[in-house]
């Protein structure tokens, strides 16, 4: 595509491992190594997955969801150079209250971690009188102060645009039950100071195809480009022998992006590698993070695999975006505002 551009900041030392020759007509391909973080990374933690990544300094840091011995999921810290090899606190990351006050949830899971202007927002899915949304701030990765709850209970899957549109911050999140939800939309909503959730908007549904049939929700924070806002989510379906989760792709308009410009009727990553289909909970490939160079195109996709591994990705952002382009299926629930 000639005219396609990131419209996000370098990152020359992406992850990054060419397309292997053998994968045709597919716009994103595995790493040969994954996955990237295997079972029992370090003491006390039985596996670690869905978890988000960011350029920080001259490397990397992350935000990972750590299942511990005991069952309960919370948030784990981790650094790398390249962004493959990680080393992982053994200690879960502190949360304070705005006094500085420790204010730990019950449990954490799938963070997500997007900077907007000067400050690192981690978004996961915790417990407030069932499922719900939290949220924390740093600036510099050693004081972690949770804010206000954006949203009601029951709600999962929730991440930042990484930059304010209309002078709000905007969060897509799925509102869901407190169970295993069989069912599920996009929505989004906006926010003047981080504290105060409104303007609810519908941003997209389950899609009529197989893979995505039951219920979609977001993944990786929304990339800025010239053709819209680039979203990888996850789109389940339920078989008779439960839900399996692939990834999917849609450009949401980028000053409403409530509005879906396109979106992929096939998935992008389905589970098909034995990290993928065997595990904790086998099926499931779960985006949560991207890095993208706007030099080169070169993206790395982080996501969880079978609830039990961390796997990387690769694509080149331009051809991601001509496929999603060149498979898209539209409804009138996706291309309206979204408001009723
Ligand atoms: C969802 C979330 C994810 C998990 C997925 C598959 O409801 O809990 O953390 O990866 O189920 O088990």
């Amino acid at each position: 595509m000639n005219n396609f551009r990131l419209l996000t900041p370098k990152a020359a030392n992406v992850p990054w491992q060419e397309r292997p020759e053998h994968i045709t007509g597919a716009p994103i391909w595995r790493y040969s190594e994954n996955p990237v973080i295997g079972r029992n990374p370090v003491e006390g933690v039985a596996r670690i997955f869905n978890s988000a990544v960011i350029p920080y300094g001259d490397g990397f840091i992350s935000v990972l969801r750590g299942e511990q011995v005991n069952g309960v999921p919370y948030i784990y810290m981790g650094r790398s150079q390249d962004g493959f090899h990680w080393e992982i606190d053994k200690e879960k990351i502190r949360f304070v209250d705005e006094n500085g006050e420790a204010f730990m949830p019950v449990y954490a899971y799938d963070p997500r971690l997007v900077k907007v202007e000067d400050t690192y927002y981690i978004i996961w899915c915790q417990d407030f009188y069932g499922a719900a949304i939290g949220v924390a701030k740093t600036t510099d990765f050693k004081t972690f102060v949770r804010t206000e709850n954006p949203f009601l209970p029951f709600n999962r899957n929730a991440v930042l645009f990484p930059r304010k549109i209309g002078g709000n911050y905007v969060m897509l999140s799925r509102p869901s039950d407190s169970g295993h939800t069989p069912f599920g939309d996009i929505f989004l909503s906006e926010s003047p100071d981080m504290v105060y959730w409104g303007k609810h908007r519908h941003v997209m549904g389950k899609g009529s195809e197989w893979w995505q049939s039951l219920k979609i929700g977001g993944g990786a924070a929304p990339i800025e480009t010239s053709e819209g806002w680039l979203l990888l989510y996850h789109g389940v379906t339920g078989t008779c022998n439960g839900y399996v989760y692939s990834i999917g792709g849609a450009i949401l308009d980028i000053d409403n992006p409530s509005i879906v410009k396109y979106r992929c009727e096939n998935y992008l990553l389905t589970p098909e590698e034995w990290y993928e289909e065997r595990g904790f909970v086998p099926n499931v490939v779960f985006p949560c993070a991207t890095i993208q160079d706007s030099e080169t195109n070169k993206m790395a996709i982080y996501y969880g695999a079978a609830d039990s591994y961390v796997g990387l990705a690769f694509a080149y952002a331009d051809e991601l975006v001509e496929y999603i382009k060149n498979h898209s299926v539209v409804t009138e629930s996706d291309t309206e505002i979204g408001r009723r």
